[in-house]
């Protein structure tokens, strides 16, 4: 009846959005394709879009440290050290998992022939050593200064971006219109552990302290505790009204850079075997690893979870961050799939910031691929340290677009791979990063579904010494 419908309609609202949004941006974006809009017009074009990836990372700062702040004041020790090592070991694990699929993915494929004739000129890529970037992402945890860790740090990505002018420019293979070239000089590739200018990881190691010390304060610690969870409230409210918001958005992130794109005249090529690669390397760890995981542990259906993540996974695929998107996360998480906010505001943000199976599973298949076309065959001891610096490189990127580039130059040089032949994959990275950030989410969101079912006892506990004085919400 017309009843049921109106109702089905409002329940599922967003999602009809969402996908809607998709659908009309691609249509709109191959529409206009043929029109070689110049960059100031893609630049007009994108601007709602670029209005969204704004909003979003307005919110994230604010965002992340009231949820990690109140996450961790809101439990007892006990409970958030479990809760801690149940996310530890299923991060951990589900990485490793899909670092082993991509390595099995690349090597039964076997995308790269072992030639670089169709990839030509290539450009120089800055040479960091493993042990530099180790030591880097240590400190980049302890932040000297907590405002400037929320600031951009301008000059190390101009640097980044100087080089990765040059990078496009040079490149001749991929007939770049004039559009592309322009673009390229305001891509911004910022150092690992930076989000959007923000140092997420070092927010993270400072929000939990803080957070666990002022639980511990008695009354002391009330004011600081009401304070950021009224925060948290405030914020969360906020990002209601950018859900309603975000279709438009994403329909416009979509089009536009449908529109700007590359053409890639050598798909058919190794580099369209390795976009395959990957993609169906995505596809086994999202849709049958992680929902098989979820399934077994929770004995809940994962595709109806998973239904209730849609939107923040279509953002995903929009904005290429897992930073920005954190806050639809949330949103989806607390929803659509009920999962207890002590659960979501103490997992989701440190998720966000190092758990990303996808940047995993592609780091290590791209620097495979990288091999193969070389001609170099890697061992087993090789492989071994490929998986765990590409492990390492995911913990360290940034939940930023195309950060997983960035710290391949990582897995590269601990195996004596040339860091120079990342350019050899520019060209479709920016459509892979999409895919690997969905994953990066979705791989987030079922973790924190997985720890919400095994802490049932911790929360318990919890609800009955706290009553509802900072837990109710
Ligand atoms: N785009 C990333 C993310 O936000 C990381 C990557 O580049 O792999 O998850």
């Amino acid at each position: 009846s017309k009843e049921d419908i109106k109702s089905f309609l409002r329940k599922n609202a967003f999602i009809i959005f969402n996908i809607s949004a998709v659908v009309i941006g691609i249509i709109l974006g191959f529409t206009l394709r043929p029109y070689k809009m110049t960059y100031q017009e893609v630049k007009y074009f994108s601007f709602p879009g670029e209005l969204l990836m704004r909003m979003l990372q307005m919110l994230v700062l604010p965002l992340l440290v009231s949820s990690l702040v109140t996450g961790m004041a809101g439990l007892d020790s006990k409970a958030s050290g479990k809760m801690g090592m149940r996310a530890m070991i299923y991060y951990m694990t589900t990485t490793f998992i899909a670092v082993f699929i991509g390595i099995l993915m690349v090597l039964i494929v076997h995308p790269g022939k072992g030639s670089k004739d169709e990839f030509t000129q290539r450009q120089k890529i800055d040479q960091v050593s493993p042990a530099d970037a180790f030591l880097d992402l240590i400190r980049n945890m302890v932040p000297p200064n907590l405002v400037q860790a929320c600031m951009q740090q301008f000059k190390t990505q101009y640097e980044k971006r100087v080089i990765h002018v040059k990078i496009i420019v040079n490149e001749t293979i991929f007939n770049l219109t004039n559009a592309t070239q322009e673009i390229a000089q305001e891509e911004i590739i910022p150092k690992p552990g930076t989000v959007g200018g923000v140092n997420a990881l070092g927010l993270v190691v400072f929000s939990m302290c803080f957070g666990l010390i002022i639980g511990n304060m008695k009354e002391q610690g009330q004011i600081l505790r009401e304070f950021f969870d009224s925060l948290n409230e405030a914020i969360m409210r906020m990002v209601v009204v950018i859900m309603w918001y975000a279709p438009v958005g994403i329909l416009f992130l979509i089009a536009g850079k449908i529109v700007e794109m590359d053409d890639v005249t050598q798909m058919g090529g190794q580099l369209g075997m390795y976009t395959i690669t990957v993609i169906i390397g995505l596809f086994i760890h999202g849709m049958f690893v992680l929902p098989t995981l979820f399934f077994v542990i929770t004995r809940k259906n994962p595709f109806i979870f998973m239904m209730g993540l849609l939107q923040a996974l279509i953002t995903a695929l929009g904005t290429s961050s897992s930073s920005a998107t954190l806050p639809i996360t949330f949103k989806c998480l607390e929803q659509n799939n009920n999962v207890d906010r002590r659960v979501t505001r103490f997992v989701l943000p440190v998720g966000a910031t190092i758990n990303m199976d996808g940047t995993a599973l592609y780091e290590a298949l791209a620097a495979i691929f990288i091999a193969q076309v070389n001609n170099m065959e890697m061992n087993f001891g090789q492989i071994i340290t490929i998986s765990i610096t590409a492990t390492a490189a995911s913990v360290g990127a940034a939940g930023i677009p195309q950060a997983g580039l960035v710290t391949m130059v990582i897995v590269l040089t601990s195996v004596g791979l040339p860091t120079d032949d990342i350019t050899l994959i520019i060209a479709v990275d920016w459509f892979l990063d999409r895919l690997r950030t969905t994953t990066n989410v979705l791989g987030d969101s079922i973790g924190a579904g997985i720890i919400e079912f095994l802490s049932q006892d911790e929360l318990q506990i919890n609800n009955l010494e706290l009553g509802n004085a900072v837990v109710e919400e």
